[in-house]
This record gives C-alpha cells, sequence and structure tokens, in this order.
C-alpha cells in the first residue's frame, strides 16, 4: 500500500433498515459508498457486458406459479432442514469477499446478522475478517467455509483446519474462479481491496491487500479437476459443495467425484458471460442430480417469487450475495437480518398465494 492512499472508511451503521424490495437497496447502497466507488462497482459489478448478471434475474420471468385457493393455508411454514442442521429459512447466505469494503466490523456483522434469522453464513477464504473470529461471533449458528483451493496443499489444509477447529459444518469448494471474469468496473476504478485478508495473512506475507481480484485469484489454484472435492474432502472430514456448477454434466462428474452437495451458481454474472442464467439451467441440473445430494442455487434472486421458483425447480436452499452485502452496508448485523426478512415475507405472501404450506409443498410445485 502506498503510504498517500487514504484510509479506508467504511460504513459504521447499525440499525433496522425500512426495505420496501431487494432490488432498490442498490441505488441507497451506492450513495451511501459514494467515497468508496471502487469499492461499490466490485460489489455490485458483473463482467463485460453484464448480460448473464441481467439474465439472472430476468431469467425467472419465463416460468410462473399457478395461484392454487381453497387449500386451507392459514400461514406458510418458512422452516427446513439441510442434513441435520435446522434453518427458520431456506435462504441462507451466499459466500461472498471482503464484507469490510461494505461495514467496518465486516463478516462479524454479517455472521451476527444471519444467525439472527436462523440461516447459514459462509466464511470466503478472502474474508475481511478469520475465520475463527468469523465463527466466534455467532458460536451457536451453522457455518460453512469456501475455499478458493490454492496451489499449495499446506495452505489448503492450514485453512481447513482452521474451519474445522471453529466449527464450519461444510466447505465450499468454488470452482469457477481459477481466474477472474473481465469486470470493467474495476479497471475503470483501477479497483484493489484497501483491507488486509487474514486468512491469507495468516499462512504468509501477501494478504491480499493493494492487490485486484485478479491478482489474487492468480494466486490461487487454476488447474482444479475432480479428485480435487475427494482431496478437501479427506482433509477436512466434512462434507464438500462444488460451487459454480452450470452444467448437469458437471454436477454428475462433482458427485461421481464424491461431492455431498451441488451448488448451482454463475458467481452471479460475475465470471463467464454469455453464459445461461443460473435459474435457466436448474432444472436440467435437479434432473441429473436426481435427489442424490443437496442442491443450493444461487445468482439473481431478488424476491421471495425466485425463491419459490428455485425451490420448484430442484434447489433445497437458496443463497443470496449482494442483497446480504446491501443490507450489511446500510444497518450492519441488524441490515443483514432485515434483507433475510424481507425476502421471508415475499416468500411467505407467494407461498400462501400459491396455495403451499411448507418448503416440502413448494418443492413438489409444478410451475407453468
Ligand atoms: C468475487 O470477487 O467474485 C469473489 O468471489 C472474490
Amino acid at each position: 500500500m502506498g503510504i498517500f492512499m487514504a484510509k479506508y472508511e467504511a460504513s459504521t451503521e447499525e440499525k433496522h433498515i425500512d426495505i420496501v424490495n431487494i432490488a432498490s437497496l442498490e441505488q441507497r447502497v451506492k450513495d451511501h459508498m459514494s467515497n468508496e466507488k471502487g469499492a461499490f462497482g466490485y460489489i455490485r459489478g458483473g463482467s463485460e457486458d453484464e448480460w448473464t448478471m441481467k439474465q439472472n434475474t430476468e431469467a425467472f420471468n419465463k416460468k410462473r406459479i399457478m395461484p392454487r385457493v381453497l387449500q386451507g393455508i392459514d400461514h406458510a411454514d418458512l422452516s427446513t432442514k439441510l442434513w441435520d442442521i435446522d434453518l427458520k429459512t431456506p435462504i441462507i447466505e451466499a459466500p461472498s469477499a471482503a464484507h469490510g469494503l461494505a461495514h467496518a466490523k465486516g463478516e462479524v456483522d454479517t455472521a451476527k446478522g444471519v444467525a439472527k434469522a436462523g440461516s447459514i453464513f459462509s466464511m470466503s477464504t478472502y474474508g475481511s475478517t478469520s475465520i475463527e473470529d468469523g465463527a466466534a461471533a455467532a458460536p451457536d449458528a451453522p457455518q460453512f467455509f469456501q475455499l478458493y483451493m490454492s496451489k499449495d496443499d499446506k495452505f489448503n489444509e492450514f485453512l481447513i483446519k482452521k474451519a474445522v477447529k471453529a466449527g464450519v459444518k461444510a466447505i465450499i469448494l468454488t470452482v469457477d474462479s481459477t481466474l477472474g471474469g473481465y469486470r470493467e468496473a474495476d479497471v475503470i476504478n483501477k479497483f484493489q481491496f484497501p483491507l488486509p485478508m487474514p486468512n491469507l495473512a495468516a499462512f504468509s506475507d501477501g494478504d491480499g491487500e493493494g492487490k485486484g481480484i485478479s491478482e489474487i485469484y492468480a494466486a490461487a489454484k487454476q488447474g482444479i479437476v475432480p479428485s480435487d472435492i475427494q482431496k478437501i474432502k479427506d482433509m477436512s472430514g466434512l462434507p464438500v459443495f462444488v460451487k459454480g456448477i452450470q452444467s448437469p454434466d458437471d454436477a454428475q462428474l462433482a458427485i461421481e467425484f464424491g461431492a455431498d452437495g451441488i451448488w448451482v451458481s454463475n458467481h452471479g454474472g460475475r465470471q463467464l458471460d454469455g453464459g445461461p442464467a443460473s435459474f435457466d439451467v436448474l432444472p436440467a441440473i435437479a434432473e441429473a442430480v436426481d435427489k442424490r445430494v443437496p442442491i443450493v442455487f444461487d445468482s439473481g434472486v431478488r424476491r421471495g417469487e425466485h425463491v419459490f421458483k428455485a425451490l420448484a425447480s430442484g434447489a433445497d436452499l437458496v443463497a443470496i450475495g449482494r442483497p446480504i452485502i446491501y443490507g450489511l452496508n446500510l444497518g450492519g448485523a441488524q441490515g443483514v437480518t432485515d434483507v433475510i426478512e424481507h425476502l421471508n415475507k415475499e416468500l411467505s405472501i407467494t407461498m400462501q398465494l400459491a396455495g403451499t404450506k411448507t418448503i416440502h409443498d413448494v418443492k413438489n410445485v409444478d410451475l407453468l
């Protein structure tokens, strides 16, 4: 870091946020982060023309939910389970880097906010908080650890050991980011992380500060192969989700090589522009998976109705990335809870109007 670089000052808000809809949070965060343009662009942006990013949300309009009446539904029950983990909602947090950009408390607040909503927080390898501090922020809540695999297995072992010690319930092996998508906002803003990444710093001198995301990805492993899934299972003794699956063939391959869960995602449209909307590929992946392992779905979810449609199309849980960061920026831990609870409210309304009482019922709906 050059000595002339101004100190990064993130939001310190800790308050309830009023939410009319999730999409409107983006402009509020843009205004709130006006002095940290590069950081906002990094969080909001997708790759190249952002075509895939836009399609991610638009694709939900290709399917319709038939309203069902006379079903005797007086309220919806959002509770669900992943393995033996009880959840108050099927909406979980998608792992994302550097929450310190959005809030001074970073992942500590995110973990607390997600825990209050009765959901799952996932710490990223590139978090602004150490794995152990993230876990200590919400010691009774379920957490996962998202691994960006290193070329150096000693580093992989080091991180996984810390995650296991911290009590995480699963490892998310992200396989769609062996290099960064071409993100024009970062190019224009010459964006470099203004804050260190403690999980990198714990192992070596390089802590990510002063580097762009492409440099950070370049230091990770490019040649990820199917046998890496078993390697991470062996290192951790934990279930491994493979994240970044868009093709039914890759879902099949990942399961053959030991995946305990498939995470359908195109990284929020931040990687391959020109790829399909994540929602468009979900039904074929669900068919290939055939309930052998759970499916988490993300990319483009901005409405409770989208959560409903993803569940009805084969997802067991639905993850949100940017909306969580926006809630964090505007309201700290409470803002994160508010985002999940707003989507819960929309999902409850959708469920009742569709004549479904439980998440199990939603999963059995045939969309039109
Ligand atoms: C991203 O910038 O998309 C990461 O996942 C780090």
